[in-house]
This record gives C-alpha cells, structure tokens and sequence, in this order.
C-alpha cells in the first residue's frame, strides 16, 4: 500500500474537527432555536477552529423536515420531540470532513426511537462490510438489508457512501449499481439514513479510512441516540 500521508493526515485532521465541533453545538442546541441558526452556529465554529472552508453547505434539519435526505436549513424553529438531522465538514490542509450526527431535542416519540435504533443498526452493519477488496454494492446493501428487515426499506433513499479526500464526493459510490471495490487508502463515507415523510428522518454518518486489514473510524463522536 503506497500511503498518502498528506491525506490521511488532513483528512484526520479535519474528522477531529468535525468532533469537536459536534460537541460544541451539543451545548448549544435547544427547543425555540431555528434549524438555520444551528447551522451558522456550526459554520462559524469551523470556520474559526481551523477550517479553510466548508467542505459543502451545513445541513440542519428537524422534525418533519427531516424527512429531508439534503434538505436546506430553513427558519423552522426546533420543537421538544424533533430528531435534528446535522451533515457538516470543513476543509483543513486541502482535504474534506463529512459526518452527519442526529440527536433528539426533547423526548422523541416512539416511532422515531425506533427509527434511530434501525439506522444506528445498518450503519454498524455497513462499517462492518467494509474491508479492502470488499464489492462497495455489498456494503451498501450490508445497511440497506438492515433497514429493509425492519419495514422501512422505502424510506432509505440514497446510497450508503462516497468516497472522500480533496473532493467531498469522489470515488468511490457505495451504492446498489456501483460496480467498485474498495481500496487500502481510500476515505469512505458511511451514511444510511430513514426519511418518513411528513414524520421525520435520521441519518449516522462516520467517515473511515480503509487500510489494509480492515478500517479506522476517524470519526469518534457518540452514536448513540443523545436526547439534549
Ligand atoms: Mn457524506
């Protein structure tokens, strides 16, 4: 394996990043603030932590409007119940962040505990699949077997993953017609979500790196489901 020092140490760089910015805005959340104020909150944290940029355009979302795979931050205020969907990266020395992390505001209802529980399941199924050498469509239908198991195979509607480095999404596409395999020294993204609409949605995502034994998740944030 010929390692690509710069990248991994960038792109290590900027997943600690993305850590320490959730953990920021885990402080900072609460019932009345509006989805597009959590968003600025966290651009501005990266953008003054070390970030050159945004890797791409923040995501926050909540409630029914998180039924919203890429929805765009609106002035919707969060309510005590909403699962609030966050997608955020910065750019450090050249190379992108991608994670996305949703916590509960308030108590969550039954129906969307569940739904966390089911997109936590796929998405240690699919970090499971990986493995150089391993089909990226197995990968992707490693998570999406999980959820369709539990009735909502509808809901998921985009793939698993995407390859990243000095582009957030770049080669290689974790999803049901990709026709890749995976590499030792690739960045991949692992990101299956559930989108009830009308209802609400979660998505878990981690970035990894695939080495050649296995993988390291560069993403160390709680997945397990936070109730702020
Ligand atoms: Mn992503």
């Amino acid at each position: 394996m010929k390692v690509n020092l710069e990248k991994i140490v960038n792109i290590t760089k900027a997943a600690a990043l993305g850590d320490a910015c959730f953990t920021y805005i885990l402080g900072e959340i609460n019932v009345g603030m509006r989805e597009k104020e959590v968003a600025d909150l966290i651009d501005a944290y990266l953008l003054s932590h070390g970030g050159e940029a945004l890797a791409f355009p923040t995501i926050c979302v909540s409630g029914a409007c998180g039924s919203e795979p890429h929805g765009v931050p609106s002035e919707k205020k969060i309510e005590s119940g909403d699962l609030v969907t966050m997608d955020f990266g910065a750019v450090v020395g050249g190379y992108c962040g991608d994670m996305t992390r949703t916590v509960a505001v308030g108590k969550p209802s039954a129906e969307m505990k569940k739904v966390y529980e089911v997109v936590l399941a796929a998405q240690f199924a699919g970090i499971a699949a990986l493995a150089p050498g391993a089909k990226c469509k197995a990968v992707d239908a490693a998570a999406r077997d999980v959820i369709a198991a539990a009735g909502y195979g509808e809901y998921y509607v985009h793939g698993t993953g995407h390859g990243v480095g000095q582009e957030v999404h770049e080669a290689p596409t974790l999803n049901p017609k990709s026709k890749e395999s995976l590499k030792a020294g690739q960045a991949v993204t692992v990101e299956p979500g559930i989108y009830i609409p009308g209802t609400g949605g979660c998505r878990i995502e981690d970035l990894l790196i695939i080495t050649e034994t296995g993988t390291v998740n560069l993403v160390a944030s709680e997945k397990q489901l936070i109730v702020v």
